[in-house]
C-alpha cells in the first residue's frame, strides 16, 4: 500500500488456558509491540489489538484437568495474562476477550452471513466418539500416529511435529485422552465451510505478496495450497464455545479457529465502545486507507494466510480488508529445546515476574532471549 493513513497492528491471541509464556511473548507478542511502539514513534495513526481466546479444546481440556469449570479456567487465566503483559510492558490499545458478549454477537453475524451466502454445507460425516465417556472427540481429546511424519503423540487436528492438518480419522492408531481407549466411529453433522472454493483466490492473495511475506510464511502456505484447499468443518460438538446460530445446532458450537480470528474485529469494537466512539472500529477494518500486520507464531500461520484472509475476503465487498504483512517467529528454544508446557519447559511471565519484580528485569530477559529461526 502507497500511502497508509493508519497502521491496524495484532498479535495472536493467547489462550486463557494456562499462563502466557515467554514462547508466546517473544514469538509475537513482543514483536508485535516493538513495531507498534515503532509507527507511533513516526506519528502514525495505530492500534495495537490483542486479547484472550477463551474457547477451544485447549480450555476445555485444562478445566477438565484441575476439576473446575472453563469460565473460572479463563476468569483465572486471562486476569493473570494481561497483568503479567502489562507488567512486561507491553502497550496494547485493547486487550479484551472472546467470551465478551460482542465477539459472541460478532462471530454469529459472520457466520449467518456464511449460511445466506451458500458457503456453509450440512454434512454428516464419521467423527471419533468415546462409548465410555459417551461423547465425541474434538481436535486435542485424540491422540495418536501423525499421517504425515509419524510422530506418536499427533493430535486430533494438528501435528505438533510436523505442523501437518489432517482430518482426525487419518490419525493412526487413535486413543481417546478421556478414557484412554481406541475411540470407535460416530456420524455426527457439522457444518463445512467451503474453502476449496477459495483455492484460487487464496494463491493469488499468497502470492501477491510474495515479495514481502518471510520465508517461513511463504513457504508453509505454499505447500498447505498445493495439497488443495478442501471444505473443513467450522462447527464441533461442544457445550463450551459459541452456540451455532442455525436451525437445528443444539450441542454444536463454532470450531474455534473460525471464531478466534473473528476476536480481533470484536476487540476493535470493544476499544471504540470503551471510549463512546462505537462506529470508529470500521475506520480500521473496513477502509482501504488501514495497513493490517498480524504477528503470530509459526504453529499459526496459514489460519492467519489463508483461513482469515479467506473469512475476511467474503466480507471485502463490504471493505473488510485483508492482512498486508504477516510476519511468523520460529519456536522460541530454552537451552536448545523448544519451550514445551506439557513438558514443563517453560519460563511462565507470572513467576519470572514473581521472582524479579523490577519492571527493568522483563526487558532484560526478554532482549537475550535468542528467537531460534
Ligand atoms: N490461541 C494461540 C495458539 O494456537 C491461538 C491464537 C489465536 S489467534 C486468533 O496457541
Ligand atoms: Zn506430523
Amino acid at each position: 500500500m502507497q500511502n497508509p493513513q493508519r497502521y491496524l497492528v495484532t498479535s495472536a491471541l493467547p489462550y486463557a488456558s494456562g499462563i502466557t509464556h515467554f514462547g508466546n511473548v517473544v514469538g509475537s507478542t513482543l514483536p508485535a509491540d516493538l513495531y507498534a511502539r515503532y509507527c507511533r514513534l513516526r506519528g502514525r495513526d495505530t492500534l495495537y489489538v490483542c486479547g484472550s481466546d477463551e474457547h477451544g479444546v485447549a480450555i476445555t481440556i485444562a478445566a477438565e484437568k484441575e476439576g473446575i469449570t472453563p469460565r473460572e479456567i479463563i476468569d483465572r487465566y486471562h486476569g493473570l495474562n494481561k497483568q503479567a503483559l502489562a507488567n512486561a510492558g507491553i502497550a496494547f490499545d485493547v486487550y479484551d476477550r472472546t467470551s465478551n458478549p460482542v465477539h459472541y454477537d460478532t462471530a454469529q453475524e459472520f457466520f449467518r452471513y456464511w449460511l445466506g451466502k451458500g458457503l456453509l454445507v450440512e454434512r454428516e460425516e464419521d467423527q471419533f466418539f468415546d462409548a465410555d465417556a459417551n461423547m465425541f472427540l474434538p481436535d486435542r481429546y485424540v491422540e495418536g500416529i501423525c499421517p504425515n511424519c509419524g510422530y506418536d503423540k499427533a493430535r486430533g487436528d494438528q501435528c505438533d511435529n510436523c505442523g501437518a492438518y489432517y482430518n482426525q480419522l487419518d490419525l493412526k492408531h487413535p486413543r481417546s485422552l478421556v478414557s484412554g481407549k481406541a475411540p470407535v466411529v460416530r456420524k455426527t453433522k457439522h457444518w463445512y465451510f467451503k474453502l476449496d472454493e477459495f483455492q484460487q483466490w487464496t494463491e493469488q492473495y499468497v502470492e501477491s505478496h510474495a515479495s514481502e511475506w518471510k520465508s517461513n510464511v511463504l513457504q508453509q502456505s505454499r505447500s498447505w495450497l498445493k495439497q488443495g484447499l478442501a471444505a473443513r468443518a467450522a462447527t464441533r460438538d461442544m457445550s463450551w464455545g459459541i452456540p451455532v446460530p442455525a436451525p437445528n445446532a443444539d450441542g454444536k458450537v463454532i470450531y474455534v479457529w473460525f471464531e478466534a480470528v473473528l476476536g480481533y474485529i470484536s476487540a476493535t469494537k470493544q476499544w471504540a465502545k470503551d471510549r463512546g466512539i462505537d462506529a470508529a472500529w470500521k475506520r480500521w477494518w473496513c477502509d482501504a486507507d488501514t495497513e493490517y500486520i498480524a504477528f503470530l507464531g509459526k504453529d499459526n500461520i496459514v489460519f492467519h494466510t489463508i483461513i482469515f484472509p479467506i473469512l475476511l475476503h467474503t466480507r471485502e465487498s463490504e471493505g473488510y480488508i485483508l492482512p498486508a504483512q504477516i510476519p511468523a517467529n520460529e519456536f522460541l528454544n530454552l537451552e536448545g529445546q523448544k519451550f514445551s508446557k506439557s513438558r514443563n519447559w517453560a519460563i511462565d511471565l507470572v513467576q519470572f515476574q514473581k521472582d524479579f519484580p523490577e519492571p527493568q528485569h522483563a526487558d532484560v530477559l526478554l532482549s537475550l532471549i535468542h528467537i531460534s529461526e
